[in-house]
């Protein structure tokens, strides 16, 4: 075992050893980007050993494989990213769903630099009937009511190849090569979407010609609801105080509170703030956007604060016009919890 897993596993809040998952500490989230040893980290499986390459093929008209070096000697981009888990915020939802018991900390943001996926594929050459392309990782091993699978997730191709989409093939995460935990020696990185969209380790590429219909995309990772499912997508937008920090104690008198926010459907264009159950809501003013994938931060000027207890409340908007419900939208396997959260704060 390496001394970075150690390391992690030292400074991260655990969740399960073996799949390794775990939460990055509340106040690693305060800063622009979050150190690669706080940054939460999710496997379904135990951590594969990767032989350094990966294929693309099915439905292509020049299969290949690539090393790491064949990467690097490739055009590569940089784009900050926030990534959260699908799963983050499930115990806040009622009945409790099954899953990992993730709380509110399974997000993050990093710096990560790579090939775009496009040029990659380009270079494959997708037969024209492609419909979807598949992302294999590694790591593989008893899962539901299967024996031995991997973890294989799909993109439609019309998303994969397009360079507007900003997709990497990764293999820095903060100017440092990417760590076992992270998806060494490369993965993907689909900005706005959930993190399972991101497959790490990556090992296999192909172009299909019909829909993707593995465990990983047609039974989990859905929303389950009243008999209807719909496949978990984009981050949903939501907003967290960073500032202060959860159950922390703070003087009266004036405050800047501060925080993030974050969508996959589009920039922030509103965070709101209120200071009492079913209470006003506050315009808070937001920073300029550091990048398109990026947390937004925003803070709020809170004066002449009382003594006492004060439930605070963060409520974002994002460009297509979604905001945050008040109450866990539910579904059977605990997706997407993006409710306003409370934080109360004692003022002495
Ligand atoms: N190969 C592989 N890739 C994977 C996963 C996995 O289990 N195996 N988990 C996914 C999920 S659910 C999330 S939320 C992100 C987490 O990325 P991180 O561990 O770097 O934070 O990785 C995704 N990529
Ligand atoms: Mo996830």
């Amino acid at each position: 075992m390496s001394a970075s897993i150690t390391d992690v596993r030292n400074a991260l809040t655990m969740i399960s050893r073996v799949p390794f998952n775990a939460e990055a500490p509340p106040a690693a989230l305060a800063g622009e980007v979050t150190p690669t040893a706080l940054h939460y980290v999710r496997s379904n499986f135990p951590f594969p050993v990767h032989d350094g390459s990966f294929t693309i093929g099915g439905a292509v008209g020049t299969p290949m494989t690539l090393t790491l070096d064949d990467l690097r000697s490739m055009p590569a981009s940089e784009r900050t990213v926030t990534l959260e888990c699908a799963g983050n915020g499930r115990l806040g939802q009622s009945p409790l769903p099954a899953g990992e018991p993730w709380g509110r900390f399974a997000v993050s943001t990093a710096r990560w630099r790579g090939v775009p996926l496009h040029l990659v594929l380009r270079q494959a050459a997708p037969a024209p009937d492609g419909l979807e392309v598949a992302f294999r990782g590694a790591d593989h091993g008893r899962y539901a009511r299967h024996e031995d699978i991997a973890f294989v997730r799909s993109l439609p191709l019309s998303h994969a190849g397009d360079p507007a989409a900003d997709i990497l093939i990764a293999y820095d995460m903060n100017s440092e090569p990417l760590t076992t935990e992270h998806g060494a020696p490369f993965r993907l990185i689909v900005p706005g979407w959930y993190g399972m969209a991101s497959v790490k380790w990556l090992s296999r590429i192909d172009v299909l010609t019909d829909r993707y219909k593995g465990e990983f995309q047609t039974h989990h990772y859905m929303y389950h609801r009243d008999g209807s499912s719909e496949p978990v997508t984009l981050m949903r937008v939501r907003a967290r105080i960073t500032d202060p920090a959860p159950s922390s104690a703070i003087q009266a008198g004036t405050y800047r509170v501060r925080g993030k926010a974050w969508s996959g459907a589009g920039p922030v264009t509103n965070v709101d703030v209120s200071f009492t159950g079913e209470g006003e809501w506050y315009p808070t003013e937001l920073e300029p956007p550091r990048g398109p994938y990026h947390w937004q931060d925003w803070s709020f000027e809170w004066r002449s604060v009382t003594v006492g207890r004060h439930s605070l409340r963060a409520r974002a908007t994002d460009a297509a016009g979604h905001t945050q419900p008040e109450v866990p939208p539910w579904n059977r396997l605990g997706y997407g919890n993006n409710a306003v959260e409370l934080q109360y704060v004692d003022v002495y």
